[in-house]
């Protein structure tokens, strides 16, 4: 396997939903989502550019199931931009639930983006909302960086991950997940389709010992 240049300019790691909430104990826990935060903190070390993404939901968000009368947390409804499923109430603006993991290590990261903000649209991908039309503007961001290959890493590999993985793709980054470095929900066969899609629209699936700093 070639080197991997994670000190290149044209490259970052994208340090998805590592937050309370998603961390066994929070309102929507990943199971062992805690066991990656040191290995998140180790592969950081190795990349000159580093950005975060936050869920960020408004109370009494669209895709929480209190939300909706009669429904229930997994529930499938239909909104207006097509199929949500229902959540529990997670990542409040300015809760607890909604900061990063105390002991996520990133001193270097340099921007923080949010998604989720529209008490209409719920938002997986770091890049573009589940209505497919608006923007976050991390995509912008990354190009007029200069970036043009990211890596992810985080919460959930069944969700968040990998649409942000398959918007990377679709807008013409080169995108690879670090699989150990990643937890998944595992709801409804979530993971095995992740993972599916994720190879078939040319996402790179790698281990962190496959990152060898170059
Ligand atoms: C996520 C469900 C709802 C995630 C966020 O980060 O994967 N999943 N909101
Ligand atoms: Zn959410």
């Amino acid at each position: 396997m070639t080197p991997m240049d994670t000190k290149a300019t044209t490259t970052a790691l994208l340090v998805i939903d590592i937050q309370n909430d998603f961390i066994p104990g929070g309102q929507l826990a990943v199971p062992g989502g805690d066991e990656i935060v040191p290995l998140v903190n180790r592969l950081g070390r190795s990349f000159l550019n580093v950005v975060c993404a936050q869920d960020w939901h408004p109370a009494g968000h669209a895709s929480f199931a209190s939300s909706h009368e009669g429904k229930h947390p997994f529930d499938l409804i239909q909104l207006p931009y097509g199929e949500q499923k229902l959540w529990p109430e997670h990542c409040v603006q300015d809760t607890q639930g909604a900061a990063l993991h105390p002991d996520l290590d990133l001193p270097h990261a340099q921007l923080i983006i949010r998604k989720g903000c529209n008490p209409a649209i719920d938002s997986y991908s770091a890049f573009m909302e589940a209505d497919r039309l608006t923007q976050t503007g991390l995509t912008g961001y990354f190009k007029e960086r200069g970036i043009d290959t990211v890596y992810m890493v985080g919460l959930a590999l069944d969700f968040c991950v990998m649409y942000s993985a398959l918007d990377a793709r679709m807008v013409g980054f080169n995108a690879i997940v670090v699989l150990d470095a990643c937890r998944g929900i595992d709801i409804d066969g979530s993971m095995d389709a992740a993972m599916r899609r994720m190879q078939e629209a040319g996402v790179r699936l790698i281990q962190s010992n496959d990152i060898t700093s170059g």
